[in-house]
């Protein structure tokens, strides 16, 4: 039996940040991380690993070298959440009772939702490839760097998924690639999501889809993948509008962005969660709905933005102000007001960087249109963010762009 003032759920990005945060207030031996990887990866670099712009081994460090090292990391699984006697067990068997919990556990991915996907990934060669997880993502550079002729088809599953713009990003860089290596006359490219726009926010919707005309990039809403057949080469999608239209397309390249879901350990406690199966946490507070000692960040929570990193650093700030309160019987007040953002690597050397809020508006850092290709938003999403991430926000120091935003706007405006 163990017990602590906080425990935190899952090492990534949310968990990492807010241990380190509570880490220096709380002292030695008050904090408990679960978790069971071996190494944190920096996901948002999968994107550009895929693009051959960066490498595998620089996106990940061992999961103790992140971690607060007055904390403690049991490295194990979360196997269930009593939330009504404030107690964790493990895949081990460990329990551990709390005062205080953060649950950061996360997506999780489902390659083997659809039909033949797994046996793809698995085989050389196949044209088959996925930046979203770590064994599957260099792949796409090897796919891309071998393509000769051919289709290339992007898929966008018919789930939220984190990130939601990198299915996209694998897109735009890929059609760069074919273009500077002479390639493109013998291809044909597909951007098929399951989504009914190719973005949620109008203000860079238009100009995303403006990019996708101008590069010859076919774009096919409301399809969702629904078989992947080898040996022919093969995608099955199904139009998500017309009931029974399956059509099938030969590819070369066939990138996918899996189905996902909330970690099942959530979705097995009825008061912790939504219909959906997301932890049910105040889309201000942050604090869970049916249990006030209980607080939750990051992608496996239903709030009602886009799942990202940078959306995460945004709450970690609002979680620390109200559990910290809470903590200390005070009033809570801070608010999360959906902040996100998505670095949309268009090309290499070209980014759009969207941000925005609970109401799609846009809340931009910067005195410039985001909504246009910029080399120097290319340059942070490549070489200034993951500084940025491993050195600030995991160490709890980053809580969003938003101070720089007052200060650049000069307090007017958003
Ligand atoms: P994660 O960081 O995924 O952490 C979840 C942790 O929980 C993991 O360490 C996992 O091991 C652990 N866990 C899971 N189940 C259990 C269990 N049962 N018990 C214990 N531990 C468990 N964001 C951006 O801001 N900008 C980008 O450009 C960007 N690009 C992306 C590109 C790709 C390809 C991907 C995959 C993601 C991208 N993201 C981006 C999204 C970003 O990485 C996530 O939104 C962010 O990491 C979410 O943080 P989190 O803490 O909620 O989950
Ligand atoms: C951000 O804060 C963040 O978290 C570290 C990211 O994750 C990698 C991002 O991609 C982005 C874009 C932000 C937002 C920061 C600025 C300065 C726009």
């Amino acid at each position: 039996f163990l017990s602590c003032k906080l425990l935190v759920l899952g090492g990534g990005s949310g968990g990492c940040s807010i241990a380190a945060k509570f880490a220096g207030k709380l002292g030695k031996n008050q904090i408990i991380i679960v978790d069971p990887a071996d190494r944190h990866y920096y996901q948002p670099m999968l994107t550009l690993i895929g693009g051959g712009i960066k490498q595998l081994k620089d996106s990940s460090r061992p999961m103790e070298s992140v971690l607060p090292n007055n904390a403690t990391w049991i490295k194990d699984t979360v196997a269930h959440i009593d939330p009504v006697k404030s107690k964790v067990i493990t895949k081990e068997g460990d329990q551990i009772s709390y005062d205080y919990l953060v649950v950061a556990l996360g997506l999780e991915l489902h390659y083997e939702k659809i039909k033949g996907l797994i046996d793809s990934l698995s085989m050389a060669n196949s044209g088959v490839c996925s930046n979203y997880s770590p064994q599957y993502v260099e792949r796409t550079y090897n796919t891309l760097s071998n393509f000769k002729s051919g289709n290339a088809v992007f898929t966008f599953p018919n789930t939220p998924i984190k990130c939601g713009g990198a299915p996209l990003k694998a897109c735009f860089i890929s059609e760069h690639y074919l273009r500077k290596h002479g390639k493109k006359a013998s291809s044909r490219i597909y951007y098929k999501t399951a989504l009914p726009s190719i973005f949620a926010v109008k203000h860079y919707a238009d100009k995303l889809m403006q990019l996708c005309q101008e590069r010859d990039i076919d774009v096919g809403l409301r399809e969702e993948l629904v078989e992947v057949k080898p040996d022919s080469k093969e995608a099955v999608f199904k139009n998500l509008d017309v009931p029974n239209d399956e059509r099938t397309i030969e590819y070369s390249m066939l990138h996918v962005t899996p189905p996902m879901s909330p970690p099942e350990v959530i979705k097995c406690e009825p008061s912790l969660h939504d219909p959906m199966g997301y932890l049910k946490i105040d889309k201000g507070t942050l604090q869970h709905e049916n249990h006030p000692n209980i607080f939750g960040i990051g992608d496996c929570t239903n709030l009602p933005t886009s799942k990202t990193a940078a959306a995460v650093a945004a709450q970690s700030g609002v979680l620390y102000d109200n559990l910290t309160n809470i903590m200390n019987n005070k009033p809570i007040s801070s608010k999360y007001d959906g902040y996100t953002s998505c670095p949309l690597v268009t090309g290499f050397g070209s980014c759009i960087m969207a941000e925005f809020d609970y109401d799609l508006q846009p809340l931009e850092t910067f005195p410039i249109d985001q909504s246009n290709e910029h080399l120097s938003m290319y340059i942070m999403k490549k070489d200034l963010m993951p500084q940025l991430y491993w050195h600030a926000m995991l160490r709890g120091y980053w809580r969003g762009p938003g101070l720089i935003r007052k200060i650049l706007h000069l307090g007017m405006g958003r």
